[in-house]
């Protein structure tokens, strides 16, 4: 059954890569699927067609048949369940690696994403420049407590998993800060990751839409 996800048109990025829909095409090549791609502008994603498919309005989404979700935990879970190599077989490793999916997307990322809505969305109030450090501070707690538990093992529990890729998708969005190099042993976590040969087959497919193209 053919896979299709939606993504943006225009990545507001410019093909860094750090758009949603970047860490369904991992999970997409690390299991070796094909998909298709439909593109969407910001006002498509607010009409009712794709609405019907993601009740907020946003990317990515993924349909096969019948099937349709949104949430990219949801979707790359779905993914690792139905096919091999992302998440463990053993039952309680497999437990694990779907916890730290979790603690990605409801642990890490929020700090993370704090940083860019006050970067991008809060940088011209007056209190931007006062609240930035509070939130600096909540994100180098967090890769403080991640780097302390990853250690020098490779990945979060055993063989890369499901986990990794949400976690390293997660962790991505903070190079333009320049934070992750503070942690080294979470950059080397990273490079880990975008040296998966999967990861690079991902990147260059939403770089080939989102490069940018001259005037
Ligand atoms: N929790 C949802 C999930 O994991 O699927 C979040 C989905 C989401 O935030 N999607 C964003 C979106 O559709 C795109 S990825 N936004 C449009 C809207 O809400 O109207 C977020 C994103 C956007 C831009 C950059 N960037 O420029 O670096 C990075 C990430």
């Amino acid at each position: 059954m053919t896979i299709t996800i939606t993504a943006f048109d225009r990545s507001p990025d410019g093909g860094k890569g750090l758009a949603r829909d970047t860490r369904v095409r991992w999970a997409l090549e690390e299991a070796g699927l094909p998909y298709e791609i439909r593109l969407l502008s910001f006002q498509a994603m607010k009409e009712p067609a794709h609405l019907r498919l993601h009740p907020f309005g946003q990317i990515p989404t993924y349909e096969e048949g019948d099937l349709a979700l949104f949430e990219t935990g949801a979707i790359i879970f779905h993914i690792a369940e139905h096919h091999t190599g992302l998440l463990p077989s053993e039952a309680n490793a497999r437990a694990r690696a779907i916890t730290w999916m979790f603690a990605a997307l409801n642990t890490v990322e929020p700090v993370i994403l704090e940083l860019a809505t006050v970067r991008l969305l809060e940088r011209d109030k007056p209190w931007s420049a006062e609240r930035m450090p509070l939130v600096q501070e909540r994100v180098r707690d967090r890769l403080h407590q991640l780097s302390n538990y990853l250690g020098d093992a490779e990945w979060l529990d055993g063989a890369f998993s499901a986990a990794d890729l949400v976690m390293v998708s997660v962790l991505l969005r903070l190079r333009p800060s320049g934070m992750l190099d503070t942690f080294p042993s979470l950059a080397a976590y990273v490079a880990r990751g975008e040296a998966r040969p999967a990861y690079p087959r991902a990147f260059a497919a939403q770089w080939a839409v989102n490069a940018p193209k001259p005037d």
